[in-house]
């Protein structure tokens, strides 16, 4: 049986799809279900403030919000849930993302989305998923593996490059 979703992945336009891919790859690493959703706080706002308000009546524990240009998603949709919101500012335009950057986290006291960095989806997977490990000591081991991981990998790399660049000199 297909397991409910508990992180919400939603995203402004469908060119903006690629961008959460690795946000999918890391929540399907950890075991976290999640579903991914194309709604435009300007093109589509009904669907938004629906989305938004009906989340966590269907179990949705954190959402992740991504858009670009004048990127109002992540806002609007804290604005009508107080479900956590990740706000994930994407490259979209002339402004390579710093508009979208500057809309996500300069939000109005009262209202608050934690943004990640521009394009940044994959930070915003293991912030949504750290929320999670709160109440969930299994998924919380995971996380401390995959840091466990990280870290062996850049020692190793680390360890390889040192070699490449200086090895036989001491
Ligand atoms: C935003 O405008 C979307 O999030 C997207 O990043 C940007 C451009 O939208 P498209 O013209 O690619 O649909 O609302």
């Amino acid at each position: 049986m297909e397991q409910k979703p508990r992180v919400g992945i939603v995203v402004g336009s469908p060119n903006d799809l690629p961008k959460v891919r690795e946000a999918t790859d890391v929540l399907a690493g950890l075991g976290v279900p999640y579903e991914v959703v194309v709604a435009s706080a300007h093109r589509t706002p009904e669907k938004v403030t629906r989305y938004a308000a009906e989340a966590a009546a269907r179990g949705l524990e954190v959402i992740i919000a991504g858009a670009g240009l004048a990127a109002h998603l992540p806002g609007v949709i804290a604005a009508h849930t107080t479900l956590p919101v990740i706000g994930v500012p994407l490259a979209a335009g002339t402004l390579g993302g710093l508009d979208a950057l500057l809309a996500t986290v300069q939000m109005p006291p009262g209202v608050p989305v934690a943004a990640v960095g521009i394009d940044a989806a994959r930070n915003a997977a293991l912030l949504a998923a750290a929320v999670l490990a709160l109440k969930d000591e299994e998924l919380a081991a995971k996380l401390k593996d995959f840091r466990r991981q990280m870290a062996a990998d850049l020692e190793a790399q680390a360890a390889r490059r040192i070699e490449e660049l200086w090895g036989g000199k001491k």
